[in-house]
């Protein structure tokens, strides 16, 4: 093994030293690619990727998702700009997986600290695979066979993300060319074949095959169990630290803890494929 990593917690999060993402060999990638599988989120100290070499590394995982709202850089659209001078950012402080508001949700994602303030702005990730695997067995029998509505509206409201009317009218557009989609409550890792917990606050609003409120109560349960400490880790960024996270089996959010501060992050997007469930053979 060329990389060295060190694990942060059992259910989730390893950092990899040794390593210069703007020079990966093959070899490389492939650990960490393998590392990423294992390790569901994996963070790599002041790398310093310009845009295109940070497309260019998500790339290694698959082709790239344009996001239907946020800005991008220019020249490089695969690449997302979170900047918390330009934008209303309070809604990723909502526990949620990326883009599951879309029938194929992101494989992953690679995300490059820019500016960071002096003190806040953590982010936090949390592993489904270890959310389930908790559950007892009964429960998880239980939500093997459901389904849940995921809305894009809830993590975007008008409110905050149209400041003018032509604004408004171009986010009713995005809202009708993306309308609710329906996703296993459990999915299947389609590379490991583990089982995970896949509903989040951010974009779950409703477990179709039970009443209205039987589907608030369970997810509102599941919203809380599947962050539970033992479950997540949080991560303090400096400038130049790249994340990448598998969006199939982890939820995230940013806290939003830093006033007017200014911070400033670039996400690089990568393809996933639909969500399924199926029993272990
Ligand atoms: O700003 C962050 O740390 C993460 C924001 C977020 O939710 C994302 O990039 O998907
Ligand atoms: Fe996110």
């Amino acid at each position: 093994m060329s990389l060295v990593i060190e694990i942060i917690k059992p259910a989730i999060g390893a950092i990899i030293n040794g390593v210069d993402l703007n020079h990966l060999d093959v070899q490389q990638t492939s650990e960490i690619q393998q590392a990423l599988l294992r390790h569901q989120v994996i963070f790599f100290h002041q790398q310093q990727l310009d845009p295109r070499a940070q497309a260019a590394l998500a790339r290694s995982f698959g082709s790239l998702h344009i996001h239907p709202i946020y800005p991008s850089i220019e020249g490089t659209p695969e690449v997302l700009v979170l900047d918390s001078w330009q934008q209303d950012l309070r809604d990723n402080e909502l526990w949620h997986t990326d883009v599951t508001f879309s029938q194929t949700p992101p494989l992953g994602c690679v995300l490059q600290a820019i500016k960071i303030p002096a003190t806040g702005g953590d982010t936090l990730w949390s592993s489904g695979v270890a959310a389930f695997t908790a559950l007892h067995g009964n429960l998880q029998h239980k939500l093997r066979g459901l389904t849940a509505i995921h809305d894009i509206r809830k993590s975007f409201p008008s409110e905050r993300f149209a400041k003018n009317e032509v604004e408004r009218e171009k986010l009713e557009q995005t809202f009708k060319r993306n309308p609710p989609v329906v996703h296993p409550v459990v999915r299947t890792h389609p590379v490991t074949g583990q089982p995970i917990l896949f509903v989040s606050e951010g974009f779950t609003t409703r477990i179709n095959e039970l009443t209205e409120q039987e589907s608030g109560e369970l997810l509102a349960f599941l919203f809380q169990h599947s962050t539970r400490e033992q479950f997540h880790l949080r991560w303090k960024w400096q400038e130049g630290d790249v994340a990448i996270w598998d969006n199939r089996c982890t939820q995230h959010k940013a806290l939003f803890d830093y006033g007017n501060a200014h911070r400033i992050m670039h996400r690089a997007t990568i393809n996933g494929d639909i969500p399924y469930y199926r029993e272990a053979s």
